[in-house]
């Protein structure tokens, strides 16, 4: 038995192999996957750059208001960008994305705005972007449940009969390495596989969940669960925006076509606490976290940009300067967010209204109502 000298715990097959798909190594050198061709213009690495810088910002600024008392709460996608900008950018305005809580990236990559993502997480929404102009699902907290909404979905583009035409989509659901224990992630790999739906299942495998390591999880690589049910599965470097973007590009091409699910695990780290209410010092050791910052996904973009003289400082400084005047943006949108009527709770939650949440209203309305008779006595 090996002993995994970090965690100080067994290590198992579920960490120890297989290599992912790479075609950035950490170093920023280009490789190439007989399996993943990628053609990339020096255009289209920049925007990757920028996506990725951008997001990063985004989520940097989510925490300095959070820790000021502007949200209530935020999960960090630090470390995770290249997952999501990666698969994110795979996709084309057919496809519909079902996301957890977490991939901020992606809802760039959809052109939902920002602020959007801070409402919900300040408790003064519950998110208001249009799900069908974005192709992008609310966030979803209940762990691994938009797995079944998701392969619904496909089973729905699949029933319309448009798979194989250019109009066609696919869905793709984005979980963690802790929803794959879920009961609802493992009814909806049997449904998608039996059903042959149109469906990617993105697993972001950043090594834990909340305090509980990878190993509680699962004894075999994740991406291997996928054969027990009978669909191909595939373990991609998540810190590597080429090889997550030609990974998902090919599947959700498959899906689109009607050749049926896939699972994508991509192997990253979450840099930072798994919200802003945890505390991961008292469960993982910092050297974990050292070794992983060797793999960050920005750096080994900008080592290739700038090793093939494919970008120069002033690109980096527009980048970085851009990415500075999206959060200042976007920390004034959030302090300038009114309150919501407490009762507006009520709204948007049925399309017709339900008795019972009306009975709550009506309570709810009559606590509110009790505050100002105590002021008037
Ligand atoms: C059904 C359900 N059970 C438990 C929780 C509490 N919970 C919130 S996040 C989380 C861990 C999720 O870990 P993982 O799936 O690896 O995703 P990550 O947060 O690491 O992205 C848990 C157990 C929940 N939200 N929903």
């Amino acid at each position: 038995m090996t002993i995994d000298s970090v965690r100080g715990a067994p290590a198992t097959a579920a960490t120890a192999e297989p290599e992912p798909v790479q075609l950035l190594t950490p170093e920023g050198e280009r490789v190439e996957h007989p399996d993943y061709p990628l053609e990339l213009t020096a255009d289209d690495i920049r925007a990757l750059y920028r996506d990725l810088v951008i997001t990063r910002r985004i989520d940097l600024e989510a925490v300095a208001l959070t820790r000021q008392g502007e949200l209530g709460l935020w999960a960090s996608l630090l470390g995770q960008e290249a997952a999501q900008i990666g698969s994110g950018r795979a996709l084309t305005d057919h496809d519909m994305v079902f996301p957890t809580y977490r991939e901020h990236g992606v809802a760039w990559c959809r052109d939902v705005n920002p602020l959007n993502l801070l409402g919900l997480f300040r408790g003064v929404n519950h998110g208001g972007w249009d799900p069908a102009e974005h192709g992008f699902h609310l966030y979803t907290v209940v762990i691994g449940s938009q797995t079944l909404h998701a392969t619904g979905y496909a089973m729905g583009i699949q029933r319309d009969g448009v798979l194989g035409s250019p109009s066609a989509g696919a869905a793709i659901a984005y979980f963690g390495d802790g929803a794959t224990s879920q009961g609802d992630v493992n009814e909806a790999f049997v449904f998608a596989s039996v059903f042959n739906a149109p469906i990617v299942f993105f697993c972001q495998n950043n090594q834990w969940a909340i305090s509980e390591p990878l190993e509680k999880q699962s004894r075999i690589p994740l991406y291997k669960r996928a054969q027990g049910y009978g669909f191909p599965g595939v373990r991609v470097d998540g810190n590597d925006v080429f090889a997550c973007l030609a990974v998902t590009r090919k599947a959700m091409e498959a899906a689109r076509t009607g050749q049926g699910p896939m699972l994508i695990e991509a192997y990253t780290y979450r840099m930072g606490a798994h919200t802003t209410t945890d505390d991961p010092t008292r469960y993982r050791m910092k050297a974990e976290e050292e070794s992983w910052k060797l793999k960050d996904p920005i750096e080994r973009v900008k080592a290739y940009l700038t090793r093939g003289d494919l970008a120069d400082a002033a690109f980096f400084d527009g980048v970085e300067d851009e990415a500075k005047a999206i959060a200042a943006d976007l920390r004034k949108g959030c302090l300038a967010m009114p309150d919501p009527e407490p009762l507006s709770m009520f709204e948007h939650v049925y399309a017709d209204r339900h008795p019972l949440m009306t009975e709550e209203q009506e309570q709810f309305a009559a606590y509110l109502a009790s505050f100002e008779e105590e002021v008037a006595s």
